[in-house]
């Protein structure tokens, strides 16, 4: 993705919106134990958007994933990841530096021994609370790209969401090395659209 590609556009924030903002937690972040690489470059960007959001008095919403000790995604349980985000320990903790207004509405996902929660919307919770703000568009950014953002993102869209994807709020686990390209490039297929920061008026 150019930045030619965003263009000049403008886009000026109304009722119906919402920040949608993906696991910002310790152990995504450098010196956790699922570190994304450059995830804390997301962080000052997210403020920014944080502050237009709060300003305007538009929901919030904070995802974390929030997995129990034996969940199944750990290496220990034969899954892919190492022990992450552990319901309760510093490590799934918002990140400190993450300006979240008390009024954010946190959902955590990922709570189920046997599934894998990388979207919000597998908490039914997430769509009650969208609806109840009467909220017809997603502004989406955080951790990581090829997993969590990806699910969410792709879930929105199929229940109907208009989907702006935070292209400078996002940063990917890189499994392979194209895995983040390709999250991008599937969200934007199928609906999403591309912005950052400078473009919301
Ligand atoms: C995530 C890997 C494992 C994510 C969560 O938040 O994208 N990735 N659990
Ligand atoms: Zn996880």
């Amino acid at each position: 993705m150019n930045s030619s590609s965003q263009g000049d556009e403008k886009i000026g924030l109304t009722k119906g919106d919402a920040l949608v903002i993906v696991d910002l937690q310790n152990d995504f972040l450098p010196g956790g134990s699922l570190a994304v690489p450059g995830g804390e470059q997301v962080i000052s960007v997210l403020n920014g958007y944080i502050e237009r959001f709060a300003r305007q008095g538009l929901p919030i919403f904070a995802t974390r994933d929030w997995h129990p000790k034996n969940h199944g995604s750990f290496v220990a349980q034969g899954g892919p990841w190492p022990e992450h985000c552990v319901a309760g320990t510093r490590g799934a903790d918002f990140a400190p530096s993450l300006h979240l207004p008390i009024s954010t509405q946190v959902i955590s996902a990922g709570i189920e021994v046997e599934r894998d929660g990388y979207s919000a919307f597998e908490t039914p919770f997430f769509q009650q609370q969208l609806e109840k703000a009467g909220t017809t568009r997603l502004f989406i950014g955080g951790l990581a790209t090829d997993y969590c953002v990806l699910n969410t993102v792709l879930d929105a869209l199929a229940l109907h969401y208009r989907v702006c994807l935070l292209f400078d709020a996002v940063r990917a686990v890189n499994v392979k090395p194209q895995d983040g390209e390709k999250a991008v490039q599937e969200m934007v297929r199928r609906g999403a659209k591309p912005i950052k920061q400078a473009m919301i008026l």
